[in-house]
């Protein structure tokens, strides 16, 4: 059976159980981080190096990356769905996926930790808003991508979606100022009539 160490509330499990959940894959969660803790014993650290969650082991394959862990699920079952059969398609999802890990994630992580993890009295409130700044900017790429498409690489949901739907998720659940970006919106929308979506994203920031 399929295990994958990680809690609910982790944006990286979020994305995998998402995954999972859209497959239809038996397994078992295994709650880690956070206040279960047990990412530095030393059965966990031989399995991910990192000492972080996700990781996951399917019949002795271990791995950890989340949108690895997306990719290969959808490269195992999502032949035609999650893993588009078209070659520039998969590109295209795949190309979602990084900008998500290497442009969605750095701005909006100081606005989640500083607004949701850290308490008021300690919080960098310039620091904040100038992250919040940015991630706008990067919404605003997104939102005008977005234009007349259903799902990120057309009119059904992949890979490419899981990870920056994680992200939506998470700037319409801060409390921020958030400009109207009717696209994004949309498409958010789109994303909470998914059962998967609803059952392991759209759950309050902790
Ligand atoms: N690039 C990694 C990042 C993993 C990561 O930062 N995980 C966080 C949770 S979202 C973590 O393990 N934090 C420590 C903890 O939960 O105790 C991935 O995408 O899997």
């Amino acid at each position: 059976m399929l295990k994958i160490w990680g809690r609910k509330n982790s944006i990286n499990v979020q994305k995998v159980m998402w995954a999972v959940a859209e497959l239809g894959l038996p397994h078992t969660r295994i709650d880690a981080g956070g206040q279960f803790g047990s990412l530095r014993d030393v059965e966990y650290l031989a399995r991910n190096p990192n000492a972080l969650i996700p990781t996951i082991d399917d019949g002795g394959f271990i791995l950890w990356e989340s949108n690895a862990i997306v990719r290969y699920f959808a490269d195992k079952h999502g032949a035609g769905t999650l893993w588009p059969a078209d070659l520039r398609v998969r590109a295209d999802a795949d190309r979602w996926m990084d900008w998500q890990a290497t442009t969605v994630q750095p701005p909006m992580r100081p606005v989640f930790m500083g607004l949701i993890r850290t308490p008021p009295e300690k919080r960098d409130m310039a620091a904040i808003e100038a992250s919040r700044i940015e991630a706008e900017g990067v919404w605003r790429i997104f939102d005008a991508y977005m234009k007349g498409r259903t799902f990120v690489t057309g009119t059904s949901l992949t890979m490419g979606d899981i990870p920056v739907g994680c992200y939506l998720h998470r700037w319409y659940g801060l409390p921020i100022e958030r400009p109207k970006l009717a696209n994004l919106e949309a498409y958010y929308a789109r994303l909470g009539e998914r059962p998967a979506f609803r059952t392991h994203v759209m759950m309050p920031l902790t």
